[in-house]
């Protein structure tokens, strides 16, 4: 009988931390960026439950992320934000030999990933973009004329533009840290300077163009550009090209198109990362693993319209996706991309500080 006892409790000691964890995932990601039949496929493949909440604003993230004991078992930072936050101690390093699918991970954008977690030890590439300019051809035509210059970033930033666009709706991203270099850029400066003389002036002209904005919203525009509710949008790559699939299933004659001006764009990484303090590691790491599988990648991006970094998922991501210059953009394009650069709490700070005003247009 004794021995029978102490094998039970052996047993009970022998219990994996896999078994041992709880069957629950907390999921916190940007919103529209995930098949609709993921998560149930998952939970279906393994019998662990998904909560799954969205946001559509890196600093929305940060915010929950230092403040700590979020209950978030996965989140979605962009690379830049990714490093600053991993260096306050946010993020738990992978396991590696949880996560086989690796392997199916294009060697080169991992490389470019780690200029921000050297050797990929606290994230994964779930997809990357662009943030472009998506447009209603039709309504921009209209007051443009046919020589529109939809292909550079003056269609906005050049006040006469702008001002015949109001009637017909700008939108701007709610992102200082990408609408404020992109100004820059178009200014001939640095879209990376931190110098505060360079951001004022980003952010000049940005308050130039703003009396011809009418919000300032990171998620909304994609369904406002799908029901021309909105003519142009500053936006990210994946969701001008959702707004555009919603208009042509709407068949209201509303045409959509993506653009990355030809004096460049930013290129990010979003990446997908475990918050130190999960309680659910291990089932983090299956949820990780599963979205590196190539089919499950490639579903996701044949609906979201993102490019992913997954080598192995490219047979099954379809024709159309890899062919587009929006998505996938060809080598001469890529090269005028610049990466997100790390601010720091000093350079953070005159940034918030000139988007408030921007916003407040004072
Ligand atoms: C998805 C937006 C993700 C891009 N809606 C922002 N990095």
């Amino acid at each position: 009988m004794k021995k029978l006892v102490s094998l039970a409790v052996m047993a009970a000691f022998m219990v994996s931390p896999a078994a041992a964890e709880e069957k629950v995932l907390h999921v916190y990601n940007w919103s529209d960026y995930v098949a609709e039949d993921t998560i149930k496929k998952f939970e279906e493949k393994t019998g662990i439950k998904v909560t799954y909440d969205v946001y559509d604003s890196n600093e929305v993230l940060e915010a929950k992320m230092l403040a700590g004991s979020s209950g978030y078992d996965v989140v979605v930072p962009t690379s830049d934000f990714m490093q600053r936050q991993i260096a306050a101690g946010v993020y738990a390093k992978l396991d590696k030999s949880k996560l086989p699918n690796l392997k199916n991970m294009d060697p080169d954008l991992m490389k470019a990933a780690a200029n921000y977690d050297p050797g990929n030890e606290h994230g994964i590439i779930y997809m990357w973009g662009t943030t472009g300019i998506g447009y209603n051809v039709k309504a921009v035509a209209k007051r443009l004329g046919d020589k529109a210059p939809t292909d550079s970033w003056s269609l906005i930033f050049d006040p006469a533009n702008a001002a015949k666009l109001k009637d017909c709706g700008i939108s701007f991203l709610d992102a200082p840290t990408e609408m404020i270099p992109a100004a820059m850029n178009y200014l001939g400066l640095d879209p990376r300077s931190t110098k505060k003389a360079d951001l004022e002036k980003g952010a000049e002209l940005l308050t130039k163009i703003r009396p011809f904005v009418r919000y300032f919203h990171s998620s909304q525009y994609i369904s406002d550009l799908a029901n021309g509710d909105v003519c142009v949008s500053v936006g990210w790559s994946g969701d001008v090209f959702q707004a555009r699939d919603r208009a042509d299933e709407a068949k209201k004659g509303v045409e959509i198109g993506y653009s990355i001006p030809n004096e460049g764009a930013l290129q990010w990484f979003d990446m997908l990362t475990i918050p130190a303090d999960s309680r659910h590691k291990d089932n983090a790491h299956a949820f990780i693993n599963f979205l590196m599988d190539a089919h499950i990648t490639a579903n996701n991006t044949n609906y979201v319209w993102y490019a992913n970094a997954n080598k192995a998922s490219m047979p099954f991501v379809e024709q159309e996706i890899k062919d587009d210059p929006g998505i996938f953009p060809p080598k001469e394009v890529l090269a005028k991309l610049w990466g997100s650069k790390v601010y720091n709490k000093k350079t953070d700070r005159i940034i918030t500080r000139l988007w408030t005003k921007i916003k407040t247009g004072k």
